[in-house]
């Protein structure tokens, strides 16, 4: 593969990541977008409505789902990423193989997104390292279908945060420029999803973004990936306990959207594009008056 030097997609606001998830199971669009002319258009939609990249992933991570083969993953993604590269729009994979990443990059992704940050593919930092593309590194600590039974913290900001620093020595060693590397905290991957108390790990994540991302001396750019996410559910469960259902749950996604922008997100990764891309500029006009009053 020929080596571009890449750059991190920035601008002064934080980023909106639209989501295409071409699977029959995802966790909250799973089937919609299956088609891949369907997921063509939606991918364009969501840069019309503001989307700034849009991920595209071919293999639902929902709790419990099981792997799929790496035939039948590029067969889905490989398609939509070619077809919305041609269109000139910033395009992520979201994957955890390199076999995937690689093809991906070669149909035009400019950016890889691994949900397991390097630690389901051995082979998946070198890829990365050789290409010279941007990473997000996630906070993983193993696979989707059990993943409940690893959501165990004494302390989640502090467990988390060491985990990453892991994870940017060990890519880093395989040649990955720390530069082009985002973090994630892996909201809802082995998280509970509790509102308050010491389970509440996503809540202690996001209220801490930017101390889990300060590592070695140097704030990393946060992805994050709160979107319909079973913490919003829990938050906003009826007076009988049953939770909110995720298409329900945008609105308090756009909440978060708005704090975590101004506290400094890099991007955020979203299922519905228009009222986070508002969010992300109200965020910005906040931060630029807080800088200059
Ligand atoms: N969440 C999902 C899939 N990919 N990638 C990153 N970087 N961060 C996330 O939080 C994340 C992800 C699962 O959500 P979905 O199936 O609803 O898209």
């Amino acid at each position: 593969m020929t080596a571009v030097p890449r750059a991190l997609p920035s601008a002064d606001r934080c980023l909106v990541m639209g989501v295409v998830n071409v699977t029959p199971d995802s966790f909250s669009d799973g089937g919609l977008w299956y088609d891949a002319s369907a997921a063509i258009k939606h991918g364009r939609e969501l840069v019309a409505q503001g989307a700034d990249i849009v991920d595209v992933g071919g293999e639902s991570t929902r709790p419990g789902a099981q792997r799929i083969d790496a035939e039948e993953e590029l067969r889905r993604v490989i398609p939509v990423i070619r077809e919305l590269a041609r269109a000139g729009i910033v395009v992520s994979v979201d994957t955890m193989r390199a076999q995937v990443a690689e093809a991906a990059l070669e149909a035009g992704a400019i950016l890889v997104n691994d949900v397991s940050g390097g630690l389901a593919d051995p082979y998946m930092p070198r890829l990365v390292a050789r290409a010279r593309a941007p990473y997000v590194v996630m906070h993983w600590r193993g696979p989707s279908r059990d993943m409940n039974s690893r959501a165990v913290y004494a302390n989640v900001v502090r467990e988390v945060r060491a985990e990453l620093a892991q994870r940017i020595d060990a890519v880093t060693a395989e040649g990955v420029d720390p530069s082009l590397i985002v973090l994630d905290l892996g909201l809802g991957f082995s998280k509970m999803p509790d509102v308050t108390g010491p389970n509440a790990h996503n809540w202690q994540l996001l209220a801490h973004l930017r101390e889990v991302a300060h590592i070695g001396g140097q704030d990393f750019p946060v992805l994050v990936g709160a979107s319909r996410k079973r913490h919003l559910g829990r938050l906003l469960a009826a007076p009988d306990g049953s939770p909110r259902p995720f298409t329900e749950a945008d609105d308090a996604t756009v909440a978060v959207t708005a704090l975590a922008a101004a506290a400094g997100a890099w991007c955020v990764r979203v299922h519905r594009v228009p009222a986070n891309a508002d969010a992300v500029r109200v965020a910005a006009a906040w931060r630029a008056a807080t800088v200059n009053p």
